[in-house]
């Protein structure tokens, strides 16, 4: 069978988007995506991500697959490269937003005039339980908790954007050696449902450094969900604005988490980069 995909990137996170608007069933199983994924072998990506039919009155489903079979719950570079991918498959070229349903609820993309693309993505979750994590008592925030990772004590915090993050603030972040401290993070029994890492460098109160290990990834060059999650905990702990550019590996996002209605408003480049069959 051939199926058509279009690879796209969020600041070099990057995704092979495939039009599932005929089922609500992904036409590839985990199997075969973890295949495409391959940088060698296959297409080369971050993730899988389907665009399919709406549910409760939404106009489109997303799922994702990470690059390891995994599902993770939600992708925020994904969902901008899924808004632009279904702009480009309706032919819309002005600015509009998508109600996505998605495992963690509804999301809402805005693709903007200038060519970015916003992301109403919801409110954090704090409590231990929503995380998940055992590293307190289910109904309690982890914020500045000390865990003990690859035989050193880390101060960390965890913030669910639908998907799990745990974060620690580092004096350097180029110097962390993500490869690997990351899967002792990813795999600590403390997360039940594993966890993806950020480690953060306050540069000034209104611009964070961010580094990445994804959940069922690796080492991205970019995370969505991730900087909104570290944004949250940089606030928390007072070490930063409510609105900060996170810059990552593969440039900066804007996020906003709004004191008028809790949410958190990222804003940040989607693009295509080709297509085949
Ligand atoms: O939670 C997870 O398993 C992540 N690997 C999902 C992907 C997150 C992503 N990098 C983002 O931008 O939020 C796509």
């Amino acid at each position: 069978m051939a199926i058509e995909f279009t690879k796209y990137h969020g600041l070099g996170n990057d995704f092979i988007l495939i039009d599932n608007r005929s089922s609500l069933a992904p036409c590839l199983t985990t199997d075969q995506a973890v295949k495409l994924c391959d940088r060698h072998v296959g297409i080369g990506a971050d993730g899988v991500i389907f665009a399919l039919p709406g549910q409760d009155g939404t106009d489109y489903t997303m799922r994702i697959f990470n690059s390891d079979g995994s599902e993770p719950e939600m992708c925020g570079n994904g969902i901008r490269c899924l808004a632009r991918f279904i702009a480009d498959l309706e032919g819309i070229a002005d600015s509009r937003a998508y109600r996505i349903h998605t495992l963690a609820g509804v999301i809402t993309p805005k693709l903007e005039a200038d060519g970015l693309v916003t992301v109403d993505m919801g409110e954090p979750r704090l409590l231990a339980a929503e995380i998940p994590t055992t590293l307190a008592a289910a109904d309690q925030q982890v914020i500045n908790q000390s865990l003990e990772v690859a035989g050193h004590t880390w101060q960390v915090t965890c913030v669910s954007m639908g998907n799990p993050h745990c974060i620690t603030f580092v004096d350097d972040a180029a110097a962390i050696p993500l490869a690997t401290i990351g899967p002792q993070f990813e795999h600590h029994p403390v997360f039940p449902k594993r966890i993806n890492t950020e480690f953060i460098q306050v540069v000034r109160s209104d611009y964070l450094k961010m580094r990445v290990w994804e959940r069922g990834v690796g080492a991205t060059l970019a995370c969505g969900t991730g900087a909104c999650a570290s944004l949250v905990a940089a606030v928390l702990m007072g070490r930063s604005d409510r609105r900060a550019t996170v810059e990552l590996p593969g440039g900066p996002l804007t996020i906003d988490w709004s004191e008028a209605d809790n949410r958190l408003y990222m804003t940040g480049p989607a693009e295509r980069v080709f297509a085949g069959v």
